[in-house]
């Protein structure tokens, strides 16, 4: 297989639970971190429970690894404190220890919410302003600048997926535009993985669905081609209450219901 060992962070997360298995391709060890339970190991699999905010942990968790799929940390709204602790504290000691064991390349998930302030009407490339949509997205945006840094300083590539909505079906109608099929955010992290140069690279990840708000062309050399589309759901979403209506503004942000999540301190 083409690495000896992949660490995936967030291993018991939506996404997590989906790469646990599909990194096996990937890897002779897939290397799974959660701070909850993962249960046993199964074959292929070490398994190492902490918390990304524990220094030390981090570092040991790194060593004889080849690659890092980044899916850990806090993946919606919250108070800024456990955002703080996972995805800013958390992120700077998974960079300290990549740097430190000579890992070459990370995949990061970061979200499309650095980017939910931008309207449904806007067309947004990697190139344009950070306009996030919460504690959330500002933390993803620190990850992106983070890791531009550690490219920048050191040479350490990173991919950040500005990961739509990925999840087994769409679930609204925001996520018939925002919707990344399983198998398509698979497609997308191999690319990331054996593009043979990627610097520094920001990428947005959804399927091929019919209304796009993501303009992929400074990713164009990753060659990822969406096979699926949120297409075939098509009819699911009829304006209701289930959604905001028009003119609120989780329909007029891209963010959708994020732009009003937080602040968390009531
Ligand atoms: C995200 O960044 C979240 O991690 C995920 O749970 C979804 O809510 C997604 O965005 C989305 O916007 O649908």
């Amino acid at each position: 297989k083409p690495f000896k060992r992949i660490l995936l962070t967030g291993a018991g997360g939506g996404l997590g639970t989906v790469l646990r298995e599909r990194a096996k391709a990937w890897a002779d060890v897939v290397r799974l971190n959660d701070v909850k339970d993962l249960g046993p190991a199964r074959e292929g699999e070490e398994i190492v429970i902490g918390d990304l905010g524990d220094r030390d942990g981090v570092l040991k968790m790194m060593e004889g690894v080849d690659a890092v799929l980044h899916f850990g940390g806090i993946s919606v709204e919250d108070k800024f404190e456990p955002i703080m602790n996972a995805n800013i504290l958390g992120l700077h000691h998974l960079y300290e220890a990549v740097h430190k064991c000579g890992v070459k390349r990370v995949i990061y998930a970061s979200s499309s919410h650095v980017v939910g302030y931008y309207e449904t009407t806007q067309l947004v490339d990697a190139s344009m302003p950070l306009r996030p949509d919460g504690f959330y997205g500002v933390s993803k945006a620190f990850g992106e600048a983070l890791s531009r840094y550690y490219y920048d300083r050191f040479g350490t590539e990173t991919v950040c997926l500005r990961i739509g909505s990925s999840f087994p079906e769409p679930k609204n109608s925001r996520m018939m535009v925002t919707y990344l099929a399983y198998d398509d955010l698979v497609e997308l992290i191999r690319c990331s993985l054996f593009t043979p140069r990627v610097g520094h690279t920001i990428t947005f990840g959804t399927s091929d669905n019919p209304t796009k708000w993501w303009d992929n062309k400074h990713a164009s050399h990753l060659g990822y081609v969406p096979k699926h589309s949120s297409g075939q759901f098509a009819g699911q979403f009829p304006d209701s209450a289930a959604y905001p209506a028009a003119g609120d503004a989780p329909t007029i942000y891209q963010g959708g219901p994020f732009v009003t999540a937080g602040p968390m301190y009531k």
